[in-house]
């Protein structure tokens, strides 16, 4: 029961089964695993796919005999298991180079060498079968606005995806770019925060069908938001080209926790609205074992991700073919084709008759069953029904 299989489009990044537990104010807990190492751990647990970073692969500075030795040796993990590399993202946020931006640096230098860097992981991905490009603006941000960067940083940040977005369509690469907000962390304040100021972004580039979103559960929580309701607009807009599944207490740095260990509720009808929406993109795990762990937690922690969210996935199916569910849902959503003809798309004739519309009485005495609704979600949640 509950065992991940490819099918169900499992990932994990190197950098999070592979994290050694460094925080800002500790050293590393664990020792890194090699690339191909994580490959055959994560096949043997039922994952389809492993995402990395440029550097979580090939370290920067990397001398190209002993690249090429490291590409072998994973590329061989990866034919021996099945695992595919569905996204790489280039990482545009550990060289001190990028400690006032990278695509917005004020250095044009900085910006320059950003690019350069985003094209050879493209590179990268492309020869390792990727189709999905993260990009996420970690760097993007400012603790300091004297400088009057915050206007200018528009222009800079869709120039790159546009050149990226180019230079992919001439290499006859065929990505897509997902773009990945966050409010915060590392920088004071990160430019695109939000889910909803991505989507504003990508209407202004100039290929926007190329670009969609990549929005994280800890990130939209860190900003008090809510995750599923950001992840609907995206889905509604065809917008969600990949997720980031993990967890996260409101009001606090970016902890990456396991999926479903801290918001339980919300990872239910998170996997009832994926499931539901026909979304067959990879579930990429974006989350790390506690601090506390070693290799046996990590393990640990890959497995419970998958396993989580294979039994909210029952749990979500269970709770919307419930017969008490269905009917409190048909009443819910009144049905009456009266008013109905009166919405839709504009028309004289109907603007006519909605300032003639009396509203009957018994819609604000009407109650919506919420309370019973709700509850029954928290029993199926909580395995009694
Ligand atoms: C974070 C981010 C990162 C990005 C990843 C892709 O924890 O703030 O989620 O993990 O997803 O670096 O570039
Ligand atoms: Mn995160
Ligand atoms: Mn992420
Ligand atoms: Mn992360």
């Amino acid at each position: 029961m509950y065992q991940p299989r490819p099918e169900h489009k499992f990932t994990f990044g190197l950098w999070t089964v592979g994290n050694i537990g460094r925080d800002p104010f500790g050293e590393a807990v664990r020792e890194r695993l090699e690339p191909d190492y994580v490959v055959y751990r994560l096949a043997e647990l039922g994952a389809y796919g492993v995402n990395l970073h440029d550097e979580d692969l090939i370290p920067r500075g990397t001398p190209p005999a002993e690249r090429e030795a490291i590409l072998r040796r994973f590329k061989k993990a990866l034919q021996d298991t099945g695992l595919k590399v569905p996204m790489v993202t280039a990482n545009l946020f550990s060289d001190p180079a990028f400690k006032d931006g990278a695509l917005t640096s004020p250095d044009p230098w900085v910006r320059a060498y950003a690019l350069k860097k985003s094209l050879e992981t493209l590179d990268l991905g492309a020869e390792l079968g990727a189709q999905i490009y993260v990009v996420w603006p970690g760097r993007e941000g400012a603790e300091v606005d004297a400088t009057g960067k915050a206007p200018r940083v528009w222009a800079w940040f869709r120039e790159a995806l546009d050149f990226m977005a180019e230079y992919a369509e001439e290499q006859g690469y065929n990505y897509r770019f997902a773009l990945e907000p966050k409010p915060n962390e590392p920088r004071g304040d990160i430019y695109l925060p939000t889910v909803g100021s991505m989507l504003a972004l990508i209407g202004t580039l100039k290929h926007p069908h190329r670009f969609g979103l990549n929005p994280e559960f800890a990130h939209e929580t860190m900003a008090g938001l809510n995750f599923v309701h950001a992840v609907a607009q995206a889905l509604e807009m065809g917008k969600l080209f990949h997720i980031d599944l993990n967890d996260q207490r409101m009001s606090r740095f970016d902890q990456d926790l396991r999926f479903g260990s801290e918001n339980l509720k919300a990872a239910f009808f998170l996997v009832d609205l994926l499931e539901a929406s026909g979304y067959d993109g990879p579930r990429h795990f974006d989350a790390h074992a506690l601090r506390t762990e070693d290799e046996a937690g990590v393990w640990a922690f890959a497995r419970g991700c998958m396993r989580t969210y294979l039994i909210l996935k029952e749990k979500a199916q269970a709770f919307r073919a419930d017969p008490e569910v269905k009917a409190l849902l048909e009443a819910y959503y009144q049905a009456d084709p009266e008013p109905l003809a009166l919405l839709g798309a504009y028309s004289r004739e109907k603007a006519q008759r909605l300032k003639q519309l009396e509203l009957p009485e018994a819609c604000r005495s009407r109650g919506y069953a919420l309370e019973q609704l709700d509850q029954l979600a928290v029993e199926h949640l909580l395995g009694v029904r």
